[in-house]
Protein backbone atom coordinates (compact mmCIF):
# COMPACT_ATOMS: atom_id res chain seq x y z
CA UNK A 1 0.00 0.00 0.00
CA UNK A 2 1.56 3.71 -0.78
CA UNK A 3 1.84 6.09 1.73
CA UNK A 4 -1.24 8.22 0.02
CA UNK A 5 -3.31 5.28 0.92
CA UNK A 6 -2.89 4.40 4.19
CA UNK A 7 -4.48 5.61 7.20
CA UNK A 8 -2.21 8.15 9.33
CA UNK A 9 -1.82 7.74 12.92
CA UNK A 10 0.25 9.61 15.24
CA UNK A 11 1.19 10.02 19.55
CA UNK A 12 3.85 10.88 21.53
CA UNK A 13 5.06 10.21 24.94
CA UNK A 14 6.49 13.07 27.21
CA UNK A 15 10.50 12.80 27.86
CA UNK A 16 9.83 13.65 31.60
CA UNK A 17 11.17 10.54 32.83
CA UNK A 18 12.24 7.06 32.76
CA UNK A 19 9.66 5.30 30.51
CA UNK A 20 7.75 2.57 32.31
CA UNK A 21 6.28 -1.10 31.50
CA UNK A 22 3.16 0.95 31.38
CA UNK A 23 4.35 3.40 28.61
CA UNK A 24 5.13 0.17 26.75
CA UNK A 25 1.74 -1.57 26.97
CA UNK A 26 -0.47 1.48 26.46
CA UNK A 27 1.27 3.03 23.80
CA UNK A 28 4.72 1.62 22.37
CA UNK A 29 3.85 -2.31 21.97
CA UNK A 30 0.60 -0.98 19.96
CA UNK A 31 2.57 1.64 17.75
CA UNK A 32 4.36 -1.65 16.58
CA UNK A 33 2.16 -3.79 15.53
CA UNK A 34 0.74 -0.84 13.36
CA UNK A 35 3.42 0.85 11.89
CA UNK A 36 2.53 -2.04 8.41
CA UNK A 37 -0.35 -0.67 8.84
CA UNK A 38 -0.40 2.97 9.11
CA UNK A 39 0.87 5.97 8.00
CA UNK A 40 2.84 6.52 11.45
CA UNK A 41 3.94 9.75 12.83
CA UNK A 42 5.55 9.39 16.65
CA UNK A 43 7.19 12.46 18.68
CA UNK A 44 8.68 12.97 22.14
CA UNK A 45 6.65 15.36 23.43
CA UNK A 46 9.18 17.64 24.80
CA UNK A 47 6.94 20.76 25.00
CA UNK A 48 3.98 18.95 26.32
CA UNK A 49 6.64 17.80 29.07
CA UNK A 50 7.72 21.66 30.33
CA UNK A 51 3.89 22.19 31.81
CA UNK A 52 5.82 21.01 34.82
CA UNK A 53 9.34 22.11 35.31
CA UNK A 54 12.22 20.51 33.70
CA UNK A 55 15.56 20.47 34.82
CA UNK A 56 17.44 21.09 31.03
CA UNK A 57 20.23 18.79 31.00
CA UNK A 58 18.12 16.11 32.31
CA UNK A 59 15.11 17.29 29.83
CA UNK A 60 17.70 17.09 26.57
CA UNK A 61 19.00 13.70 27.98
CA UNK A 62 15.59 12.33 28.28
CA UNK A 63 14.49 13.53 24.93
CA UNK A 64 17.13 11.36 23.06
CA UNK A 65 16.32 8.56 25.43
CA UNK A 66 12.95 8.00 24.48
CA UNK A 67 13.31 8.41 20.78
CA UNK A 68 15.85 5.88 21.81
CA UNK A 69 13.53 3.69 23.11
CA UNK A 70 11.21 4.17 20.26
CA UNK A 71 13.37 2.44 17.72
CA UNK A 72 14.50 -0.56 20.58
CA UNK A 73 11.01 -0.97 21.04
CA UNK A 74 10.43 -2.30 17.20
CA UNK A 75 10.00 1.09 15.18
CA UNK A 76 11.54 0.85 12.23
CA UNK A 77 13.04 4.34 11.21
CA UNK A 78 12.67 3.56 7.40
CA UNK A 79 9.23 3.16 8.12
CA UNK A 80 8.22 5.61 10.33
CA UNK A 81 8.61 8.99 10.84
CA UNK A 82 10.28 9.82 14.46
CA UNK A 83 11.04 13.09 15.52
CA UNK A 84 11.30 15.52 18.30
CA UNK A 85 7.89 17.94 19.02
CA UNK A 86 10.18 21.28 19.39
CA UNK A 87 11.75 20.65 15.84
CA UNK A 88 8.61 21.47 14.30
CA UNK A 89 7.19 25.03 14.74
CA UNK A 90 4.24 24.36 13.71
CA UNK A 91 2.93 22.52 17.05
CA UNK A 92 3.34 25.45 19.13
CA UNK A 93 2.15 28.06 16.09
CA UNK A 94 -1.89 25.67 16.17
CA UNK A 95 -1.43 25.35 19.59
CA UNK A 96 -1.76 29.06 19.91
CA UNK A 97 -4.32 29.40 17.30
CA UNK A 98 -6.52 26.58 18.58
CA UNK A 99 -5.73 28.07 22.29
CA UNK A 100 -8.35 30.95 20.73
CA UNK A 101 -10.86 28.47 20.40
CA UNK A 102 -10.54 26.51 23.02
CA UNK A 103 -12.95 27.38 26.18
CA UNK A 104 -11.49 27.44 29.40
CA UNK A 105 -14.54 25.66 31.03
CA UNK A 106 -13.97 22.31 28.66
CA UNK A 107 -10.00 22.54 30.04
CA UNK A 108 -10.90 23.30 33.89
CA UNK A 109 -12.75 19.75 33.58
CA UNK A 110 -9.63 17.89 32.20
CA UNK A 111 -9.07 14.85 35.06
CA UNK A 112 -5.44 14.87 34.15
CA UNK A 113 -5.19 18.49 34.70
CA UNK A 114 -7.08 18.50 38.61
CA UNK A 115 -4.56 15.77 38.83
CA UNK A 116 -1.38 17.02 38.25
CA UNK A 117 -2.25 20.77 39.46
CA UNK A 118 -3.02 18.57 42.72
CA UNK A 119 0.12 17.58 42.82
CA UNK A 120 2.24 21.07 42.67
CA UNK A 121 3.61 21.72 46.22
CA UNK A 122 3.00 25.92 45.38
CA UNK A 123 -0.54 26.09 44.08
CA UNK A 124 -0.04 29.64 42.42
CA UNK A 125 2.62 28.72 40.32
CA UNK A 126 0.60 26.07 38.44
CA UNK A 127 1.34 26.81 34.73
CA UNK A 128 -0.99 27.80 32.39
CA UNK A 129 0.61 25.19 30.37
CA UNK A 130 -0.45 22.90 32.52
CA UNK A 131 -4.19 24.50 31.81
CA UNK A 132 -3.38 24.08 27.78
CA UNK A 133 -1.55 21.15 27.82
CA UNK A 134 -4.66 19.46 26.16
CA UNK A 135 -4.70 22.28 23.33
CA UNK A 136 -1.45 21.05 22.07
CA UNK A 137 -2.09 17.60 22.22
CA UNK A 138 -4.78 18.84 19.78
CA UNK A 139 -2.38 20.40 17.71
CA UNK A 140 -0.46 17.67 17.15
CA UNK A 141 -2.68 15.38 15.99
CA UNK A 142 -4.61 17.84 14.11
CA UNK A 143 -1.50 19.22 12.43
CA UNK A 144 -0.78 15.64 10.56
CA UNK A 145 -4.96 14.89 9.81
CA UNK A 146 -4.25 11.50 11.92
CA UNK A 147 -7.39 9.30 11.68
CA UNK A 148 -6.05 7.36 14.84
CA UNK A 149 -4.18 8.01 17.57
CA UNK A 150 -2.98 4.78 19.82
CA UNK A 151 -2.79 5.87 23.57
CA UNK A 152 -3.39 4.10 26.96
CA UNK A 153 -7.07 4.83 28.93
CA UNK A 154 -6.09 7.79 30.31
CA UNK A 155 -5.57 10.22 27.38
CA UNK A 156 -9.34 9.53 25.99
CA UNK A 157 -10.70 12.23 27.68
CA UNK A 158 -7.97 14.32 26.03
CA UNK A 159 -9.02 12.54 22.46
CA UNK A 160 -12.47 13.59 23.18
CA UNK A 161 -11.07 17.28 23.77
CA UNK A 162 -9.23 16.99 20.21
CA UNK A 163 -12.73 16.01 18.81
CA UNK A 164 -14.69 18.47 20.37
CA UNK A 165 -12.16 21.32 19.09
CA UNK A 166 -11.65 20.24 15.29
CA UNK A 167 -15.27 19.86 15.02
CA UNK A 168 -16.02 23.41 16.42
CA UNK A 169 -13.06 24.69 13.95
CA UNK A 170 -14.31 22.63 11.42
CA UNK A 171 -18.16 23.96 12.24
CA UNK A 172 -16.62 27.71 11.29
CA UNK A 173 -14.59 27.54 8.85
CA UNK A 174 -15.52 24.38 6.71
CA UNK A 175 -13.95 20.97 6.57
CA UNK A 176 -10.58 21.70 7.82
CA UNK A 177 -9.81 18.83 10.34
CA UNK A 178 -9.73 15.05 9.74
CA UNK A 179 -12.03 13.90 13.23
CA UNK A 180 -9.24 11.54 15.06
CA UNK A 181 -10.40 8.27 16.43
CA UNK A 182 -8.85 7.26 20.24
CA UNK A 183 -7.27 3.86 19.68
CA UNK A 184 -7.09 1.75 22.92
CA UNK A 185 -5.52 -1.54 23.27
CA UNK A 186 -7.17 -4.10 24.72
CA UNK A 187 -5.12 -5.68 27.29
CA UNK A 188 -2.72 -3.25 29.22
CA UNK A 189 -4.22 -0.15 28.61
CA UNK A 190 -4.18 0.89 32.40
CA UNK A 191 -1.64 -0.51 33.95
CA UNK A 192 -1.07 0.11 37.48
CA UNK A 193 1.07 0.81 40.27
CA UNK A 194 2.83 -2.17 41.54
CA UNK A 195 2.97 -0.32 45.16
CA UNK A 196 -0.61 1.07 45.23
CA UNK A 197 -2.57 -0.96 42.32
CA UNK A 198 -5.66 1.85 42.35
CA UNK A 199 -3.59 4.80 41.08
CA UNK A 200 -2.26 4.66 37.39
CA UNK A 201 1.63 3.72 37.12
CA UNK A 202 3.43 6.86 36.05
CA UNK A 203 7.17 7.71 35.36
CA UNK A 204 6.72 10.97 36.94
CA UNK A 205 6.08 9.24 40.47
CA UNK A 206 9.24 8.62 42.72
CA UNK A 207 8.30 6.33 44.72
CA UNK A 208 10.93 3.00 45.24
CA UNK A 209 8.68 0.23 43.46
CA UNK A 210 6.19 2.23 42.27
CA UNK A 211 7.10 1.18 38.77
CA UNK A 212 8.77 -0.56 36.47
CA UNK A 213 11.12 0.82 34.46
CA UNK A 214 12.00 -0.26 30.68
CA UNK A 215 15.89 0.46 31.15
CA UNK A 216 15.60 -1.57 34.89
CA UNK A 217 17.96 -4.19 35.87
CA UNK A 218 16.72 -7.89 36.10
CA UNK A 219 17.01 -7.41 39.91
CA UNK A 220 15.21 -4.62 40.41
CA UNK A 221 12.57 -5.97 37.97
CA UNK A 222 12.72 -8.68 40.96
CA UNK A 223 12.53 -6.57 43.45
CA UNK A 224 9.75 -4.11 42.61
CA UNK A 225 7.21 -7.32 41.42
CA UNK A 226 8.06 -9.55 44.29
CA UNK A 227 7.24 -6.83 46.51
CA UNK A 228 3.69 -5.99 44.30
CA UNK A 229 1.01 -5.20 46.65
CA UNK A 230 -1.61 -8.21 46.47
CA UNK A 231 -4.68 -9.34 48.97
CA UNK A 232 -5.51 -12.09 51.18
CA UNK A 233 -8.17 -14.02 49.25
CA UNK A 234 -5.43 -16.15 47.65
CA UNK A 235 -7.30 -16.40 44.16
CA UNK A 236 -5.74 -15.77 40.78
CA UNK A 237 -8.30 -14.39 38.87
CA UNK A 238 -9.31 -11.01 36.98
CA UNK A 239 -11.61 -9.01 38.90
CA UNK A 240 -12.87 -5.50 38.45
CA UNK A 241 -12.93 -5.39 42.54
CA UNK A 242 -10.43 -2.90 43.84
CA UNK A 243 -9.14 -5.02 46.78
CA UNK A 244 -8.06 -7.55 43.99
CA UNK A 245 -6.94 -4.98 42.04
CA UNK A 246 -3.29 -5.59 42.43
CA UNK A 247 -3.28 -9.31 41.24
CA UNK A 248 -5.45 -8.16 38.80
CA UNK A 249 -2.46 -5.79 37.75
CA UNK A 250 0.07 -8.37 37.56
CA UNK A 251 -2.67 -10.48 35.60
CA UNK A 252 -2.90 -8.03 32.61
CA UNK A 253 0.85 -7.66 32.78
CA UNK A 254 1.13 -10.99 32.33
CA UNK A 255 -1.65 -11.43 29.35
CA UNK A 256 -0.16 -8.54 27.39
CA UNK A 257 3.24 -9.65 27.57
CA UNK A 258 2.59 -13.24 26.72
CA UNK A 259 0.07 -13.10 24.08
CA UNK A 260 -2.85 -15.55 25.94
CA UNK A 261 -5.89 -14.36 26.33
CA UNK A 262 -7.81 -13.74 29.57
CA UNK A 263 -9.04 -17.55 29.90
CA UNK A 264 -5.69 -18.87 29.16
CA UNK A 265 -4.04 -16.52 31.96
CA UNK A 266 -6.23 -17.80 34.30
CA UNK A 267 -5.86 -21.21 33.44
CA UNK A 268 -1.84 -20.94 33.15
CA UNK A 269 -1.94 -19.80 36.89
CA UNK A 270 -4.91 -22.17 38.31
CA UNK A 271 -3.71 -24.03 41.48
CA UNK A 272 -0.95 -21.84 42.21
CA UNK A 273 -0.21 -19.27 44.45
CA UNK A 274 0.80 -15.39 44.34
CA UNK A 275 5.10 -16.24 44.51
CA UNK A 276 4.68 -18.22 41.19
CA UNK A 277 2.05 -15.33 40.03
CA UNK A 278 4.84 -13.11 40.53
CA UNK A 279 7.92 -15.61 39.70
CA UNK A 280 5.44 -15.40 36.19
CA UNK A 281 5.44 -12.24 35.65
CA UNK A 282 9.10 -11.77 36.57
CA UNK A 283 10.12 -13.80 34.03
CA UNK A 284 8.11 -12.23 30.85
CA UNK A 285 8.95 -8.59 31.54
CA UNK A 286 12.68 -9.45 31.77
CA UNK A 287 12.04 -11.67 28.61
CA UNK A 288 10.45 -8.68 26.85
CA UNK A 289 13.17 -5.95 28.38
CA UNK A 290 16.35 -8.03 27.65
CA UNK A 291 16.15 -7.82 23.89
CA UNK A 292 15.00 -3.99 23.86
CA UNK A 293 18.04 -3.12 26.32
CA UNK A 294 20.24 -5.06 23.95
CA UNK A 295 19.02 -2.78 20.77
CA UNK A 296 18.78 0.49 23.46
CA UNK A 297 22.49 0.65 24.22
CA UNK A 298 23.46 -0.64 20.21
CA UNK A 299 21.35 2.82 19.28
CA UNK A 300 22.77 5.42 22.07
CA UNK A 301 26.36 4.04 21.31
CA UNK A 302 26.31 4.55 17.71
CA UNK A 303 27.36 8.33 17.11
CA UNK A 304 25.50 10.52 14.86
CA UNK A 305 23.00 7.22 13.91
CA UNK A 306 19.90 9.01 16.61
CA UNK A 307 20.40 12.39 15.35
CA UNK A 308 20.16 11.86 11.86
CA UNK A 309 16.64 10.30 12.19
CA UNK A 310 15.33 12.34 14.70
CA UNK A 311 16.71 15.40 11.92
CA UNK A 312 15.47 13.12 9.01
CA UNK A 313 12.17 12.75 10.46
CA UNK A 314 12.01 16.47 11.44
CA UNK A 315 12.17 17.34 7.96
CA UNK A 316 9.46 14.75 7.28
CA UNK A 317 6.94 15.78 9.88
CA UNK A 318 7.45 19.45 9.11
CA UNK A 319 6.67 18.87 5.83
CA UNK A 320 3.05 17.59 6.55
CA UNK A 321 2.45 19.75 9.36
CA UNK A 322 3.07 23.02 7.36
CA UNK A 323 0.69 22.18 5.09
CA UNK A 324 -2.18 21.88 7.47
CA UNK A 325 -0.51 25.14 9.30
CA UNK A 326 -1.15 27.21 6.27
CA UNK A 327 -4.46 26.32 5.67
CA UNK A 328 -5.77 27.16 9.04
CA UNK A 329 -3.43 30.51 9.13
CA UNK A 330 -5.37 31.45 5.56
CA UNK A 331 -8.62 30.44 7.04
CA UNK A 332 -8.13 32.78 10.24
CA UNK A 333 -7.48 35.26 8.03
CA UNK A 334 -3.77 36.22 8.31
CA UNK A 335 -2.08 37.71 5.64
CA UNK A 336 0.52 35.50 3.71
CA UNK A 337 4.15 36.01 4.61
CA UNK A 338 6.05 36.87 1.17
P1 LIG B 1 3.78 11.48 33.47
O1 LIG B 1 3.74 10.69 34.73
O2 LIG B 1 5.06 12.21 33.24
O3 LIG B 1 2.56 12.31 33.25
P2 LIG B 1 3.07 9.05 32.08
O4 LIG B 1 3.91 7.95 32.59
O5 LIG B 1 1.63 9.10 32.47
O6 LIG B 1 3.78 10.43 32.32
P3 LIG B 1 2.79 9.96 29.34
O7 LIG B 1 3.97 10.53 28.66
O8 LIG B 1 1.80 10.93 29.86
O9 LIG B 1 3.22 8.99 30.52
O10 LIG B 1 2.08 8.89 28.43
C1 LIG B 1 2.57 8.34 27.24
C2 LIG B 1 1.68 7.22 26.78
O11 LIG B 1 1.74 6.12 27.69
C3 LIG B 1 0.19 7.60 26.68
O12 LIG B 1 -0.35 6.96 25.55
C4 LIG B 1 -0.39 7.04 27.93
O13 LIG B 1 -1.77 6.75 27.81
C5 LIG B 1 0.42 5.77 28.10
N1 LIG B 1 0.48 5.37 29.50
C6 LIG B 1 1.08 6.05 30.51
N2 LIG B 1 0.96 5.38 31.67
C7 LIG B 1 0.26 4.25 31.39
C8 LIG B 1 -0.18 3.14 32.17
N3 LIG B 1 0.06 3.09 33.46
N4 LIG B 1 -0.85 2.14 31.55
C9 LIG B 1 -1.09 2.19 30.22
N5 LIG B 1 -0.71 3.20 29.44
C10 LIG B 1 -0.04 4.23 29.99
N1 LIG C 1 -0.85 13.71 26.51
C1 LIG C 1 -0.19 12.50 26.13
C2 LIG C 1 1.09 12.72 25.38
C3 LIG C 1 0.80 13.34 24.08
C4 LIG C 1 0.15 12.73 22.97
C5 LIG C 1 0.11 13.71 21.95
C6 LIG C 1 -0.41 11.48 22.77
C7 LIG C 1 1.11 14.61 23.69
N2 LIG C 1 0.69 14.83 22.41
C8 LIG C 1 -0.51 13.45 20.72
C9 LIG C 1 -1.02 11.24 21.54
C10 LIG C 1 -1.07 12.20 20.53
C11 LIG C 1 0.06 11.70 27.38
O1 LIG C 1 0.18 10.55 27.27
N3 LIG C 1 0.12 12.29 28.52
Amino acid sequence: MSEISKKRVLSGIQPSGNLTLGNYLGALKQWVEEQATFDCYFCVVDLHAITVQQDPIELRKKTREVAALYIACGLDPEKVTIFVQSHVSAHSELAWILTCFAPIGWLNRMTQFKDKAAKQQQQDSISSGLLNYPTLMAADILLYQAHAVPVGDDQRQHLEYTRDIAQRFNHIYGETFVIPEVMIPKAGARIMGLDNPLSKMSKSEASDNHAIYLLDEPNRVKKAIMRAVTDSSGEILFSDNPERAGVSNLLTIYQSLSGLSKDETQEHFAGKGYGDLKRGVVDVVNATLDPLQKRYNQIISETGYLDAILANGAEKARERANRTLREVQDKVGFLAAR
